[in-house]
């Protein structure tokens, strides 16, 4: 796994891409940076034992390096499945084709696409991990409403977000946290920083409640927090 260096020299920051040169750091830059990364990955093949069923389609929406595909295809006992795996970065997109291409197991179709502009099939389980953050505020409900419309009864969608606070002590406290866990894992304060001015405005975080807020209006009738740590949370959304 190459290490994430991408922001350990001093440069004139410009707005965070998911280009060639994060794909290749990929995997080290979201375990350093994303508390519980690791626990949600494992996690999502349990949910697709418990979620997903015959004869629907699975989605992995904005897949990175295909992390979520890959655990939860190893644990796909089910029939005529069809995963679908989009990501609308090109350079991630290929290699998810080929990191899926190098373990057994039911196909997946990879596509390098809008995940705002596709047409969704009859759905058992849909993922976006860490993938709604980064589309503009405006275009959030119409996806969900598209996801909760594709969603077979008791099927579900896996919502994970970095979160913002109301109450200005538990953003301290959380964003002091994260702080902590990123030095931890290497960080100095100039990637810190560097980092932090180049996603400022790419991930646009919302509090927990409008998540559930809107997962609701969207049509789930459950929405359930089964993961937090620190800013980052992990919802699981019941049709
Ligand atoms: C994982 N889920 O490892 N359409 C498609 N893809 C998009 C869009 C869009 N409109 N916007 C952003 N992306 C992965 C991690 S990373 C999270 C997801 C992070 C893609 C973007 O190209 C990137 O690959 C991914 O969403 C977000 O489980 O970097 O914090």
């Amino acid at each position: 796994m190459s290490k994430d260096s991408i922001y350990s020299k001093r440069q004139n920051v410009v707005d965070f891409v998911f280009d060639e040169n994060v794909a290749n750091v990929f995997t080290d830059m979201i375990r350093r940076s994303v508390p519980g990364y690791e626990s949600i990955i494992t996690m999502l093949g349990v949910f697709a034992e418990q979620y997903v069923q015959d004869n629907s389609a699975v989605y992995d929406l904005g897949c990175s390096l295909g992390a979520a595909t890959l655990s939860m295809r190893a644990r796909l006992l089910h029939k005529n499945c069809q995963m679908i795996a989009i990501d609308n970065s090109e350079a991630m997109a290929e290699r998810c084709q080929q990191n899926i291409g190098l373990q057994e197991g039911p196909d997946v179709s990879v596509s390098c696409a809008d995940i705002r502009e596709i047409e969704f099939e009859a759905a058992s389980l849909s993922v976006l991990n860490f993938t709604l953050q980064f589309l503009p505020l405006n275009d959030r409900e119409l996806l969900l409403k598209k996801i909760a419309d594709n969603t077979l009864p008791r099927g579900a969608l896996v919502l994970s977000e970095k979160i913002k606070f109301n109450d200005s002590g538990e953003a301290q406290l959380n964003e002091e946290l994260h702080l902590a866990f990123k030095k931890a894992n290497g960080y100095s304060e100039l990637e810190i920083a560097q980092k932090r001015s180049a996603i400022e405005n790419v991930l646009i975080p919302e509090t927990l409640n409008v998540h559930l807020e809107r997962l609701s209006s969207a049509g789930f009738s459950q929405a359930v927090v089964w993961f937090q740590c620190f800013n980052f949370v992990s919802i699981i959304a019941i049709k």
